[in-house]
């Protein structure tokens, strides 16, 4: 197989990328982030054929312009909300992702956030190191989630996971998503998500990000969850109206979120700084060592796959 010119962008841990494998298959480029494309001359950014892309950043027709021989982005990750697919499609240029194979450490992610704010982890470890314990004895009462009903937001891979174990914290649970899925009898079914958040006490949200869902979770679903409600987000900060979380959340308008995602990361909000009821993480929900290799590997055989048989393995549904 002739060998093409392929460009890696994003910052990879060892075990995300086999950059050596790369070289031996390919003629390889490597930028950290998008904004340092002009480090590469107009020569060899007009021979890239693939991108294996990691990062956050908008990918639209003005930068797909940038490379005429461009014909796969290969995505780190099952969110590409940032890549502008219609955009693709106008300059047949195919999109792939990582889907599956992180769905376990994602949902994993979404109940460590659910106990971390429900039973205020954070602040129990504080007490301990601050010595509050030993000073004023126990810490304040907190709240309990098993067999409460909890509302996903999006029952797709990894919505259906995290219903899965909430199975096992003895959960009435409901969803929402455009159609009825087939799934157990026992979940419930909402076709309007207000409706949902009328409905439960807990809210997992687990939809896709982009311009179709953006500020989906406004002020009136966090409303209808109440004052002992808990939004966990494990999908895009740009799903929840950010803004009306963090109202919520200064004023208990609810008991608390856990949140993986935000809007403007890694620079978020400095409001969230202040609170006593959030339990944070650093989107790092799939960021296991074996999760990551494996997005690493699906990421690289989708690029050999498509210059060896046209298409790579696991293309967006929107361009099937
Ligand atoms: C990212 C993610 O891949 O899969 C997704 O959609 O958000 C993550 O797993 C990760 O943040 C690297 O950019």
């Amino acid at each position: 197989m002739k060998k093409r010119a392929i460009l890696l962008i994003g910052k990879y841990a060892k075990e995300e990328c086999n950059l050596s494998v790369y070289e031996q298959n390919f003629f390889v480029n490597k930028i950290d982030e998008l904004r340092d494309l002009k480090k590469i001359k107009k020569n060899d950014l007009e021979k890239i054929e693939a991108i294996a892309f990691k990062g956050h950043s908008a990918i639209d027709l003005e930068i797909m312009k940038k490379f005429p021989s461009l014909r796969l982005i290969s995505n780190f990750g099952v969110g590409y909300d940032t890549i502008n697919i219609n955009d693709a499609k106008k300059l047949n240029i195919l999109v792939s992702f990582t889907p599956d194979i992180l769905s376990d450490d994602v949902a994993d992610m979404a109940l460590a956030l659910y106990l971390g704010v429900s039973r205020k982890l954070k602040n129990g470890y504080d007490w301990i190191k601050s010595g509050n314990w030993a000073l004023h004895g126990e810490m304040p009462l907190n709240k309990k989630i098993s067999g409460s009903k909890c509302g996903i937001l999006g029952l797709g891979r990894i919505g259906f996971e995290i219903a899965k174990r909430l199975e096992a914290f003895k959960t009435e649970i409901h969803y929402f998503s455009r159609k009825p899925k087939k799934v157990s009898s026992k979940w419930i079914y909402h076709n309007d998500p207000l409706k949902l958040c009328l409905n439960v006490e807990n809210l997992f949200v687990a939809l896709k990000g982009g311009v179709s869902t953006n500020g989906f979770v406004s002020a009136d679903f966090l409303k209808a969850l109440g004052k002992d409600g808990i939004v966990i987000n494990i999908s895009r900060g740009s799903v929840i109206d950010e803004n009306s979380l963090l109202y919520a959340l200064e004023n208990d308008k609810i008991y608390g979120a856990g949140l993986d995602v935000f809007l403007n990361e890694p620079k978020i909000n400095n409001r969230f700084f202040e609170l006593n009821n959030v339990f944070m993480q650093p989107h790092q929900a799939s960021a296991t060592i074996k999760t990551r290799k494996a997005m690493g590997e699906l990421q690289f055989q989708n690029i050999l796959n498509y210059f060896e048989n046209g298409t790579p393995l696991t293309l967006v549904p929107e361009l099937k």
